[in-house]
């Protein structure tokens, strides 16, 4: 998202999910994503953000080291859960998932939060969980988050909820749901495009 709203190129590679060996290969570490570049390669998003955005028109610098962050980060870490949970049974049969790696991912997260076929059963608790968290973001939309202008937390908050268009049983409200589609434009973001485009 922040590649695509600096306008810089680059070329997107998606791993499936079983694979350790790339990402520890590269990294030392089995985590997306991964920036390779001209002087090396680096993970952690906002690492990856405040490189390759060499003019801060992020403005990610000033606000990742604030205490206003920080709990930030707590409301999307809050978010992060249900979201996880109403999708993740959903997003396993998109087409990054091959065979191998849905088995590969569904046997990880169901051993922390119990087999998929439950937290479908359970989608109203989930639900309820986000509802207080999404209508405080809808307060402080000014059209973006607590500001006029983009900017880092609105490519973090649309990275948090886009994967919840993939749920059919949910909805977003009218305004989250205007905002991200604005977001998805500023950032030239295409869920799933590396697999559309390619036919
Ligand atoms: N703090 C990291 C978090 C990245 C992260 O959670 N990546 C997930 C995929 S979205 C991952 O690779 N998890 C490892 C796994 O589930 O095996 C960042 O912002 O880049």
């Amino acid at each position: 998202m922040a590649l695509g709203y600096l306008n810089l190129p680059y070329h997107s590679v998606v791993l499936p999910y079983d694979d350790e060996a790339t990402p520890i290969t590269l990294t030392g570490k089995k985590m997306l994503p991964i920036l390779v570049h001209d002087k090396g390669v680096l993970n952690e998003s906002l690492d990856i953000i405040q490189l390759v955005d060499e003019k801060n028109i992020l403005k990610t610098h000033e606000i990742v080291n604030s205490q206003d962050y920080k709990n930030f980060e707590l409301v999307l870490n809050q978010i992060g859960n249900p979201v996880h949970s109403l999708a993740m049974p959903y997003w396993i049969y998109t087409p990054e998932f091959t065979p191998q790696a849905r088995k590969y991912f569904q046997a990880k997260k169901e051993s922390k939060r119990g087999p998929f076929k439950d937290l479908v059963k359970i989608q109203s608790t989930f639900k309820q969980e986000l509802e207080p968290l999404l209508s405080e973001i809808e307060k402080r939309l000014a059209p973006f988050y607590e500001s006029n202008t983009f900017g880092i937390k609105d490519i973090m908050i649309a990275a948090h909820l886009w994967g919840l268009y993939i749920v059919p049983e949910y909805q977003f409200s009218p305004k989250i749901h205007e905002y991200l589609q604005r977001v998805k434009v500023l950032c030239q973001f295409n869920y799933h495009e590396d697999f559309w485009r390619k036919e």
